[in-house]
């Protein structure tokens, strides 16, 4: 299965935060791609450090869930502490999309619902993703990028070594 994920991190050492998360998805699924760094202005609530978000392009063998339960691993170990919506957080690892997997659930929905109104995930989606076809609304990552709001607070600042 082809999967996109999101990451931000906004506490700490942003980079080594994003860096961790990176290689500890690297032990279980096959990363074949990640983005350019972003340094992107706090959506949500805006009274919050600035956030560095990254998004990687990986196959697995892992059902949705299973990879859910991953993540949730993943940001517990990097210190994530359970808080509000939108609150600062050393690590947040998102599923974008699972194939053209459509799912809701309380826990998990896919594709990620908030995906249309982020420049901070359209923008690093596209440099792994220009092909890409949202599975719901039909449309491509390239429009929805040319349509979001906000994509002045979103700049490529780097690359990640090593992925
Ligand atoms: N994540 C959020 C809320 N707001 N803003 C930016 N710039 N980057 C994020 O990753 C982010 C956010 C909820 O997960
Ligand atoms: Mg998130
Ligand atoms: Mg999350």
């Amino acid at each position: 299965m082809e999967v996109y994920l999101g990451l931000g991190s906004n506490l700490g050492d942003r980079k080594a935060n994003l860096e961790k998360a990176l290689q500890l998805l690297g032990e279980r699924l096959h990363i074949e791609q990640v983005s350019s760094i972003y340094e992107t202005e706090p959506v949500g609530h805006a009274e919050q450090p600035m956030f560095l978000n990254v998004v990687c392009r990986a196959e697995t063998e892992l059902g949705p869930l299973q990879l859910l339960s991953l993540i949730k691993g993943i940001e517990a170990t990097l210190g994530r502490v359970p808080s509000f919506a939108n609150s600062p957080r050393s690590i947040d690892v998102d599923i974008l999309f699972y194939n053209d997997l459509c799912m809701e659930t309380a826990d998990l929905t896919i594709p990620h619902p908030k995906i249309k109104e982020r420049a901070f995930v359209l923008i690093p989606l596209f440099e792994v993703a220009p092909q890409l076809v949202h599975p719901v609304s039909g449309e491509s990552i390239k429009d929805l990028v040319a349509a979001v709001v906000g994509r002045d607070g979103v700049e490529k600042i780097g690359e990640l070594g090593g992925f």
